[in-house]
């Protein structure tokens, strides 16, 4: 049975996340048996919170589609261990079929390839077939492929390659297998359902040589053209998981109470809760029908994924500066770095005021020489910094200086790997 992934957009939000979740229940209830959805980035906290307030398990984190070594390795092909006897060898080579197969040695590793017409000078001249096949001379100049090299790479060097056979080490150079020639002319392992998005560009790495099957999506259409008759679900919705929704009306399904929450959340974070310009009627009242399924209402979801995904919109600045804050005591001064996540940075310069105010009152209180508030958001990955305090520090950083006052950190999402070290190095 080959597996279906069901994978929103890079840098994926809550309706990406969501809308791969449902389909996927939907598509289980339908016939489909192996299919899983795919979170392809880091996942949104506001997902997260929808997984843990339901009780589920989250989608899992994927990075990329690539097909890889792995998944061409063909394991009904026998290994020989360097200890058999040349004859047994010989033997187990007959009964495989094959032209030559990949040898073990002691330890594990790939040492090469036994195959007949290596050995005929040998037989010549000794002809002893009781030695152990680690005493006769194997074919040593075959490819050898890591299971986690990536197809595309490695393809066109392979198909050229004369061997049929390719060993397969892991990255410590352990044999795990063969991959015969054959199967580079094969079909992915696996296919794709894409929802949220359908244009290559903005999906999840190695989709260009997955084959997709299904598209579920509300944005403008710039699919490629497809070989075969697919699946395609689009309409003018404020949201995918909408679309979601009416598919299992459509189907005569009923959604559990925690997957009617997981359709929800998709709905009120992409229409911002019915204010975005991009809101329908079908998004209103396909939401009324799943707040009932749910028991709960969008509001409370809303305010829910609210609290986590933007702490400067659900907490005072007192609580926000203090909510992840680390001291320090190094170079003779002592200070504090406080990092928030929040995926709308506009709010934090909306609320930079108080939030000054609030680190001031704050070294106050502690004694602090200075304090820096680095406030990040993960989904672009940039981080802006807030500082308080001694100016000389502040100057001393590597950071440009933006609007209001705040330093630039584009690429920064550490504190302790990347902000800590040039603090110390601002310190000396
Ligand atoms: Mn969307």
């Amino acid at each position: 049975m080959m597996k279906t992934y069901i994978c929103g957009h890079r840098n994926p939000d809550t309706d990406s996340v969501m809308s791969a979740y449902a389909l996927a229940d939907l598509r289980r209830r339908t016939g489909m048996a192996d299919v899983e959805p795919i979170c392809a980035g880091r996942m949104p906290g506001k997902a997260k919170w929808v997984f843990d307030h339901f009780g589920l398990v989250p989608a899992r984190v994927k990075r990329d589609v690539y097909v890889r070594v792995r998944h061409l390795m063909d394991r009904s092909v026998p290994l020989i261990d360097h200890d058999m006897t040349l004859v047994d060898a010989l033997r187990r080579l007959e009964a495989s079929g094959e032209s030559s197969l990949p040898v073990r040695g002691g330890d594990g590793r790939f040492v090469g390839m036994l195959s007949p017409a290596k050995l005929l000078n040998f037989f010549l001249e000794k002809g002893d077939l009781t030695i152990p096949v680690a005493r006769a001379p194997l074919h040593h100049c075959t490819q050898v492929l890591v299971e986690s090299d990536i197809v595309h790479d490695i393809r066109a060097a392979a198909v050229r390659n004369p061997h049929n056979h390719f060993p397969v080490v892991d990255e410590n150079g352990m044999l795990l297998g063969t991959v015969l020639k054959r199967a580079f002319a094969e079909e992915p392992p696996f296919r794709m359902i894409l929802v949220d998005h359908n244009e290559t560009a903005q999906g999840i790495p190695g989709l260009e040589e997955v084959p997709v099957v299904e598209v579920v999506d509300h944005h403008r259409i710039a699919f490629a053209a497809t070989k075969e008759p697919i699946r395609y679900t689009a309409d003018v919705v404020g949201s995918t998981c909408t679309l979601v929704a009416r598919m299992y009306r459509a189907a005569g399904e009923r959604p559990t109470r925690e997957i009617a929450g997981v359709l929800m959340a998709g709905i009120v974070s992409d229409t911002i809760m019915f204010q975005s310009p991009t809101t329908t009627d079908a998004d209103r009242s396909l939401c009324a029908w799943l707040e009932k399924l749910c028991g709960e209402t969008a509001d409370s979801i809303m305010a829910g994924m609210s609290s986590v995904s933007s702490p400067l919109q659900s907490m005072t600045p007192d609580q926000a500066i203090a909510s992840d804050a680390k001291l320090y005591r190094e170079g003779g001064r002592k200070f504090v770095l406080a990092q928030i996540e929040e995926t709308n940075l506009a709010y934090f310069h909306s609320h930079m005021a108080g939030l000054a105010e609030a680190m001031d009152r704050a070294m106050e209180s502690q004694g602090l020489d200075f304090m820096a508030l680095m406030v990040t958001d993960p989904v672009r990955g940039n981080s802006e910094l807030l500082f308080r305090g001694l100016d000389a520090v502040r100057r001393a950083l590597p950071y440009r200086r933006g609007e209001d006052g705040v330093l630039m950190m584009p690429g920064v999402l550490s504190r302790k790997k990347q902000l800590l070290p040039e603090v110390l190095a601002a310190l000396a």
